[in-house]
């Protein structure tokens, strides 16, 4: 698999979260599985098929880094980001960057320092920011001017503490838009929301910032992924990318990659090779409750191997035909060209 991809336009191998792995916890029910300590999850996502692993700092906190490294090593296995968790505890409910409580923003910029220096110490290129608890359920509960100051604020802080610590070293930073889930409303909630953000960043600091745009995220917001990630790709701001499925405009599934709109993720393809994406594709993708222990990472072999079909398929696309539909304004054709590819 990590061949095919690398072959065919340089992409580093696939990624995952330790999250991924998880018990079967959902907001009804509690796990239906054991919940694997987090480094016995390494093994089980080499074995999947996953060279670069994801992190949150509550799963692998900086000291337990070097045991993490040596069975990552055991294994073959890099780590493709770490990310900060401002949305698991409970100090973080109202936001970390956006609390209107100045020691709890002071506390989400050292945890964001600190995760700095673990993405650092474990050799990963990216962090990534997600907004899980930024955001507001009632209006006027949060100044929303007021709130986007403060994340540039703390965003602007994070980019300064990175450049002077490690130079040229720094690691970039991926910001991940979700429009809901678990606020009513989230700031930063699509790819443009983002894009703004970043262009009222410091100057200096803005080449740091772009984005990990997630299929399901769009997807919710009724949004096309696939124009979201081109308009990444335009703005030169992919930095990561977390793939999977969503059925509709509902709650976050977090499907394995390829489920649910195969034609559009093959499009996708068709477009990260055609950009020559350079990066690591990761699945953004969550073991379901009804899956057995024993089969918690069907989900990541799954995507694979829907990612590795989708993948053969658009590297077949004929670019010409494509074009030419384009410049005929044949459009449903197009569309019928694109199904015959896949099916
Ligand atoms: C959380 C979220 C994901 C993010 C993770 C990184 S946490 O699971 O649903 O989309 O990528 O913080
Ligand atoms: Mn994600």
């Amino acid at each position: 698999m990590n061949q095919i991809l690398a072959d065919k336009f340089g992409a580093r191998g696939l990624g995952a979260g330790v999250w991924n792995l998880g018990p079967g916890r959902d907001p009804f029910g509690g796990p239906t599985r054991p919940d694997l300590p987090i480094l016995q999850r390494l093994p089980l996502l080499a074995k999947a098929g996953i060279t670069y692993v994801e992190f949150h700092d509550v799963e692998l906190p900086f000291h337990q880094i070097p045991a993490a490294q040596r069975i990552m090593r055991d294994h073959g296995l890099k780590c493709g980001m770490y990310t900060p968790s401002f949305f698991a505890e409970p100090v973080f409910k109202d936001g970390a960057m956006t609390s209107h409580d100045p020691k709890i923003r002071k506390l989400a910029l050292e945890n964001a320092c600190r995760a700095v220096d673990a993405t650092v110490q474990l050799g990963a290129k990216v962090m990534v920011f997600w907004n899980g608890r930024e955001g507001f359920d009632f209006v006027l509960a949060k100044d929303g001017q007021e709130s986007f100051r403060r994340m540039v604020d703390g965003f602007n802080a994070v980019g300064r503490y990175a450049v002077k610590r490690y130079g040229r070293r720094s690691p970039r930073f991926a910001i991940e838009p979700k429009p809901n889930e678990p606020r009513a409303n989230m700031y930063l909630s699509n790819v443009g929301e983002v894009l703004y953000l970043i262009s009222r960043l410091d100057p200096k600091l803005q080449p740091l910032f772009g984005l990990n745009p997630e299929t399901a995220h769009s997807r919710m917001a009724g949004l096309d992924y696939l124009w979201d990630v081109e308009m990444c790709l335009e703005a030169g701001k992919l930095f990561h990318i977390h793939l999977n499925a969503q059925d509709t405009t509902r709650y976050d599934q977090d499907l394995p990659f390829g489920y649910t709109e195969p034609l559009k993720d093959l499009a996708l393809c068709v477009v990260l090779q055609d950009a020559k994406w350079p990066g690591i594709i990761a699945f953004d993708v969550k073991a379901p409750r009804t899956d057995r222990q024993e089969d918690i990472t069907d989900i990541l072999t799954t995507s694979a191997a829907n990612l590795k079909r989708l993948w053969s398929k658009a590297l077949k696309v004929d670019r010409r035909k494509i074009a030419a539909y384009r410049t005929r304004g044949n459009f449903t054709a197009l569309a019928g060209y694109l199904a015959r590819c896949l099916y």
